[in-house]
């Protein structure tokens, strides 16, 4: 038997799609799964102590969607709660443990480490999951499994991962080991992959360390058979969630293809994220009949200088095309930001927001500091800065030596002590921002989905969609 426990509880709630993934996988693989699911339990505890008391598992994986809210200057850090779910659940029974999960996956070594947890696994987590319970009904011979992070005489080895370029991505696409129509009442939308991976290398992205490098691709028959199965559970309301949907724009065109085919266009609405290139009206008219309703692009900034800093392939004048080409098809569009990077000046930021007030998009995401994740270029970035204890960009809310493990931002000294006020006097009320926020006044409600109590409620009365989308017309 292998129990998946889902330790996210943060809400609203979302609905941990890759243990929905992984539970299909294992059953197809003939392993009894059972699922305890912590958001949707009244209290941890009693979950955990309830379901041990009846059940002695082989294996236990626990799943991590997020080490932090990765949210200036929020910084939750949610690694001594998970330690303190290892040990309750150590104290009720001694089935070895594996954590995985997307957050888990940039830092799966430190994890495995600071719970005690036996294993851990760094990608995806179908073929190693299944791999890992043979194993430990066999020869435990734990070397070749994919992406593992496993024990041996008190030293812990990392298995590097091993993203299967070969063929095409395929997923269970049933759906049905968590209760997607519960997230779907308490979360206001469901969540599906259409593929895996990124090409690109954007300085502060962790996707390579979670999903890889190489893109890699489903049916598209496949995902509308995955959107068929959630629409049957009474879910006409998702989120798309790959990293970025149009790279490859190919592939983005073929799913979009295959749900008008079908008329999922009719029968459900999907937000998504997106890169701002390549896009065009031929997309935006595709992906308005295939369904989808708004786009969440990675804009980063306006200024070219930031854009090259950042390595985006984008310009300017593509996120203005981007929002024309979304107004011109009846789609929603917001423009995320990053503010604060390397080299970040008044003057960039000045000339990003006033060229986003222009530009109009629906609404625009303004938050500042950027998460400094190992494995990205951010971090050769600071380390060519000098000392990372007296760096002036980095900032955090931990005291002692700079540790990325806990949640480091870096936010450029050139925009001065008061970044976020001066932000905010660029935005000048303008409302289509959601605006960075600082110590002063970081309880006021904000774009940080981490126990949003406005998003909470709003769903409770029926929203549905992507949180930026209900958000902007709680403003409105
Ligand atoms: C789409 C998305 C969203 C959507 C979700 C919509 C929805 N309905 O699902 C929205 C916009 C709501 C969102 C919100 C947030 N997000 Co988000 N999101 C993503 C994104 C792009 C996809 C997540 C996803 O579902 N992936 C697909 C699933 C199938 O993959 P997976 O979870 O990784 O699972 C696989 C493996 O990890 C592994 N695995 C998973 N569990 C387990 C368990 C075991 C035992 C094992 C062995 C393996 C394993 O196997 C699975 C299948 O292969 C990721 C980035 C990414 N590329 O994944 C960021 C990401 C997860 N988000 C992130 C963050 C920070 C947040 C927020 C906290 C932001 C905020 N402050 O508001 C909130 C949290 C919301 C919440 N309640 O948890 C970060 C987390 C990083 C970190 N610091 O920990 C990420 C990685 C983006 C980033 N690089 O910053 N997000
Ligand atoms: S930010 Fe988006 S486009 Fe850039 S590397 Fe990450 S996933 Fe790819």
């Amino acid at each position: 038997m292998l129990t998946l426990i889902n330790t996210n509880t943060m809400q609203p709630a979302i609905a941990p799609i890759g243990l929905d993934y992984i539970a299909g996988a294992a059953r197809q693989a003939g392993i009894e799964v059972e699922v305890v699911d912590l958001c949707l339990a009244d209290d941890t505890e009693s979950a955990l102590r309830g379901n041990f008391s009846k059940s002695k598992p082989d294996l236990i994986g626990l799943s991590l969607r997020n080490v932090d809210d990765c949210f200036w200057p929020s910084c939750q850090w949610f690694i001594p709660q998970l330690a303190d779910t290892v040990r309750l659940i150590r104290s009720l029974t001694d089935s070895p443990i594996v954590i995985g999960g997307v957050g888990f996956s940039i830092f799966a070594k430190e994890i495995v480490a600071y719970t005690g947890a036996e294993f851990g696994v760094c990608g995806d987590g179908e073929p190693a999951i299944i791999k890992l319970y043979g194993a430990l009904h066999g020869a435990k011979h734990f070397e070749n499994i994919p992406g593992l992070v496993w024990r041996k005489n008190d030293t812990i080895h990392t298995n590097l991962p091993a993203w299967d370029t070969a063929g095409p991505l395929s997923l269970p696409t049933s759906r049905d080991a968590i209760d997607n129509a519960a997230y779907f009442r308490i979360g206001g939308q469901c969540g599906i992959e259409t593929k895996r991976g990124c090409d690109r290398q954007c300085i502060y992205c962790a996707d390579r360390l979670c999903k890889g490098t190489a893109t890699r691709l489903r049916n598209p028959v496949e995902v509308a058979d995955e959107a068929e199965s959630l629409l049957k559970q009474g879910i006409n309301v998702l989120h798309i969630c790959d990293s970025e949907f149009n790279i490859p724009g190919e592939h983005a065109m073929a799913v979009c293809e295959e749900f008008i085919r079908r008329g999922l266009g009719k029968r459900l609405r999907w937000y998504t994220y997106m890169a701002v290139v390549p896009f065009d009206g031929a997309m935006a008219s595709a992906m308005r009949k295939a369904g989808c309703v708004g786009i969440d692009f990675t804009g980063d900034s306006a200024s070219s200088a930031m854009l090259k800093t950042y390595r985006q392939p984008h310009t300017a004048a593509y996120l203005d095309s981007a929002v024309r080409f979304c107004r011109e098809n009846g789609i929603k569009v917001m423009i995320d930001l990053l503010l604060g990077g390397p080299g970040e000046t008044p003057e960039t930021v000045k000339q990003t927001i006033d060229f986003i007030k222009r530009t109009n998009p629906d609404c625009a995401g303004a938050p500042l500091g950027v998460r400094v994740y190992p494995g990205t270029e951010m971090v050769s970035i600071v380390a060519a800065e000098g000392n990372p204890d007296t760096n002036p960009n980095l900032r955090r809310k931990y005291t002692g030596p700079i540790d990325l493990f806990k949640p480091t931002f870096y936010i450029s000294h050139l925009l001065g002590e008061k970044a976020a006020r001066l932000v905010k006097d660029l935005i000048d009320g303008d409302k289509r921002f959601f605006e960075p926020i600082d110590e002063a006044d970081a309880a006021l409600t904000d774009h940080n989905y981490n126990e949003n109590a406005e998003l909470v409620q709003a769903i409770k009365r029926g929203a549905r969609g992507a949180y930026w989308e209900i958000l902007r017309k709680l403003r409105a």
